[in-house]
């Protein structure tokens, strides 16, 4: 009588404890889950076809007695000839002065000297009055060397640009090669994965978008540099970034499962540093590299699949390993076949 009824108990406790693990379990996995169903590994590209371009386009910026340039961000691909029509509804004078260095970015504490003194010393791309109440068409030929490069527009009347008349030209090239990346961000402060490959990309600028997802429960950021070959350093970061516009600055999202995407063109070949931005993440390790036309380091940094199941893993794997190693240190005792380790005999 009893028996059945103590084997009915034990089933319905192990199909609890079994819901249980997976509600937990799942979460965790999910983004692992979905990324790979989508036949894309984390850290390995996803590589789509090209798109087709227009010649020509136009654009209208609005400015009226808002310091702004309305829209702010404006697009471009490489091959295309543009027409920025400039509408001043306002009755304020302003310039319409745009950067030739498309990496840079003008901190907003410059003084009107600083600023002024950048365009005598570097010629601008773009340089013509907005006088008030008055329309300005301008001609721009965008070119293959512009591509990935994020160009700042400002006002030089004194004091427009402070108040916040910038914006930027981003240039995308003619897409020959698209790849995609998953990347995830743990809560012990680690990108999954670290290591980005682009190894094999050799034609240059090619665009990439990264979806960004989370494991855990942190805000966290996908924060890309700009210049290849270069290392970020945690005390130096943020002054860097502010006059190094990103090329990808994306805020993780706070549900595991979902994504944050974000696109961006890499000119030249060389390894490019990511970092989370919240502050003392990067400190703690979270960055990683990506690795455009050059290899990856040797041997590649293992994908570590989830933080919080390995973790559990290792309490099981190391019980066992401690037990082994109990009989394994036993079985030696008693037969003397492991030697005494040698002093001076190590790493060559
Ligand atoms: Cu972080």
């Amino acid at each position: 009588m009893s028996r059945p009824r103590t084997l009915r108990r034990a089933a319905i406790a192990s199909l609890v404890a079994s819901v249980v693990l997976l509600a937990v379990v799942l979460p965790l996995v999910a983004p692992v889950v979905r990324a790979s169903q989508e036949g894309r590994e984390l850290g390995q590209p996803h590589v789509s076809a090209a798109r087709a371009v227009a010649s020509h386009v136009n654009v209208t910026i609005n400015t009226s007695a808002t310091p702004a340039f309305v829209p702010n961000a404006i697009h471009a691909t490489s091959g295309q000839n543009l027409t920025i029509t400039l509408v001043n509804n306002g009755t304020f004078n302003h310039t319409f002065t745009m950067s030739s260095n498309g990496t840079e970015r003008f901190p907003q504490s410059w003084s009107p000297t600083q600023l002024s003194a950048y365009f005598s010393a570097h010629t601008p791309l773009v340089n013509v009055t907005m006088p008030a109440h008055s329309t300005t068409a301008v001609n721009l030929s965008v070119n293959s060397t512009m591509a990935g490069g994020h160009f700042e527009f400002v006002s030089l009347v004194p004091y427009q640009f402070q108040a916040g008349l910038y914006g930027f030209l981003n240039v995308t090239p003619p897409v020959s090669s698209h790849l995609t990346f998953y990347v995830n961000a743990s809560d012990s402060l680690r990108f999954i994965s670290d290591t980005l490959n682009a190894s094999s990309v050799t034609a240059f600028p090619f665009e990439a978008t990264v979806f960004f997802g989370t494991l855990g429960v942190l805000s966290h950021t996908f924060t890309l540099s700009p210049l290849p070959n270069y290392n970020l350093s945690s005390d130096n970061f943020t002054s860097f970034f502010t006059q190094h516009l990103p090329l990808v600055d994306i805020p993780v999202p706070l549900t595991a499962g979902s994504y944050t995407n974000g696109s961006f063109v890499i000119t030249a070949p060389g390894y490019y540093e990511y970092i989370c931005t919240v502050p003392g993440h990067f400190a703690s390790g979270m960055y990683g590299f990506l690795y455009a036309g050059v290899a990856t380091p040797s041997p590649p940094v293992p994908v570590v699949v989830s933080t919080a199941i390995v973790q559990s893993e290792i309490l099981i794997g190391g019980g066992s390993l401690l037990g082994i190693g109990v009989v394994l240190a036993a079985a030696a005792s008693i037969t003397g076949r492991i030697p005494p380790p040698k002093p001076g005999e190590g790493h060559h």
